[in-house]
């Protein structure tokens, strides 16, 4: 079947730091990214797409364009300035006119209480591995929704947990730039799984009226052949970024095979991770009450055995080839080489999007419904006399759609997609050279043009019809 549901979300995603720019509005606080980007002088976050002030032209856009959701980031330190107690009325009252123009629009939002930006004095303190941390966040989540409750029916606690940690503690192009701590990496997304189950529990027992969920990265992991050491890898790698959070998610426990590949992982890196009973009462009863699950998928890896230490090279330029990835007790991740990747080395392979969705349905059964929350294609493009012809994007998210399509047909329950992005934005690490957009952005004079995407996206939502068959390769042969 080529049609979606009748009351499917075409949506489109951004989120508070890559969009909004307006740093030194009202009192916000500064959050980790802000003296680190400076210091380092990579790149200037300070406009972004300048959305705190265009925020009604580009919902105005999604209006015009069909687009009738969008995910949106209320930033902590815009409300709490020093993350807790003293509020900012200023953040507050910008937040009420931005969710009141996306109702206006018929744009539904969704909002995300926690997307890679954790205010400067919290990450001080350790971030997510320190409890005043957890707290605090909990009591930020409470004012969002006791503040907002009226307006906002879908919430999302965390971004990625999972590329979080591999930022801050493996990668280390996210700040404190530790690299390869697997320790502190797992236990930092332990701790989020708890502050996660914690939020749940408080939207869930006041009863609003709306739903709550969190949003994974969840990219599918293949062997590179059919080798033993080559499967065990992409086993070991999926369980470290996907299994362990989406057992948290939805079983509230780790299961054996779990924890035994995690001790493997751990052991491997002499690092140890600290559960406590109460965080377990935590996870389950948020694994019973959680409304659905947010997938951004972008990407799957091949795997290949390793038995070196860690290694890891970010292709933060678009120079394609250049990344390295592997992990010491882990595996490495390999070009395959019949399958495309983009200039910054991320494979293309929808197929890896319908088999981690039909995984999802096959081992956590009450995953209640999915929304994908983000997806898209990041590429130079090229604006010649006003026009931006990014038939690559409308192909890669062509193809992922019909992945969806797939996966519906296969019974599993899927209500909405969010491009990423709604229009280009800053990108943590890879700054503005890297786009996303349904919409051009002129960085110099922050002017919107609609891309070719945006135009047959509009077509999309409005049919509700893809444009061509949703057969894959594999199930053509
Ligand atoms: C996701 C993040 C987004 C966005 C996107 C694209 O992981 O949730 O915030 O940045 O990836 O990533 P990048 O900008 O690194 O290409």
């Amino acid at each position: 079947m080529n049609k979606f549901p009748e009351h499917f979300i075409f949506g489109a995603a951004t989120a508070a730091y890559q969009a909004e720019g307006a740093l030194s509005i009202g009192n916000r606080g500064k959050n980790y990214w802000d003296d680190y980007l400076k210091k380092t002088g990579t790149f200037d976050p300070s406009q972004a797409s300048d959305f705190y002030n265009r925020y009604a032209e580009d919902l105005q856009a999604c209006h015009q364009f069909g687009i009738n959701g969008i995910r949106i980031s209320i930033a902590w330190s815009r409300i709490f300035p020093s993350g807790r107690e003293k509020v900012d009325p200023i953040g507050v009252q910008f937040y009420h006119r931005l969710i009141d123009s996306c109702i206006k629009n018929g744009v539904t939002p969704f909002v995300t209480l926690h997307h890679f930006d954790t205010p400067e004095k919290q990450f001080k303190d350790g971030d997510w591995l320190s409890a005043n941390m957890v707290d605090d966040y909990v009591d930020f989540a409470q004012f969002c929704f006791e503040e907002y409750e009226d307006k906002v029916k879908h919430w999302i606690t965390i971004n990625e947990p999972w590329s979080v940690v591999a930022g801050q503690y493996i990668i280390g192009h996210f700040p404190p730039n530790n690299q390869y701590e697997l320790g502190k990496a797992i236990q930092s997304m332990h701790n989020m799984m708890v502050a996660h189950a914690r939020v749940v529990k408080k939207y869930k027992e006041a009863n609003y009226q709306g739903e709550i969920g969190i949003v994974h990265i969840l990219e599918s992991k293949y062997g590179i052949t059919d080798q033993r050491e080559d499967s065990l890898s992409a086993k070991k790698e999926h369980i470290l970024a996907n299994q362990f959070l989406l057992d948290a998610t939805f079983k509230g426990e780790y299961s054996a095979e779990t924890m035994r590949v995690i001790n493997e992982i751990l052991s491997a890196n002499g690092a140890q991770l600290e559960l406590k009973i109460e965080d377990f009462d935590h996870l389950k009863e948020a694994a019973k009450m959680i409304d659905f699950l947010g997938v951004n998928y972008y990407a799957s890896h091949f795997l290949k055995g390793y038995t070196g230490t860690s290694k890891i090279q970010h292709n933060g330029t678009g120079e394609k080839g250049s990344s390295i990835f592997a992990l010491q007790g882990v595996g490495e991740r390999v070009t395959n080489p019949v399958i495309p990747t983009t200039d910054w080395d991320w494979p293309i392979y929808p197929q890896g999007l319908e088999d981690m969705l039909l995984l999802i349905k096959q081992n956590y059964p009450n995953y209640g419904k999915i929304y994908v929350t983000e997806n898209g294609l990041g590429s130079k493009d090229h604006f010649e006399a006003g026009q931006i012809n990014d038939e690559e994007r409308i192909d890669y998210v062509r193809l992922h759609l019909a992945a969806i399509l797939r996966a519906i047909d296969q019974g599993v329950r899927i209500e909405g997609y969010f491009i990423w992005s709604l229009m280009d934005m800053f990108s943590w690490t890879n700054g503005y050279n890297k786009r996303y957009g349904l919409f051009y952005v002129d960085f110099d004079t922050q002017q919107r043009f609609p891309k070719k995407s945006a135009y047959w996206y509009q077509k999309i939502s409005k049919e509700k019809v893809l444009d061509q068959p949703i057969k894959n390769e594999t199930s053509e042969k």
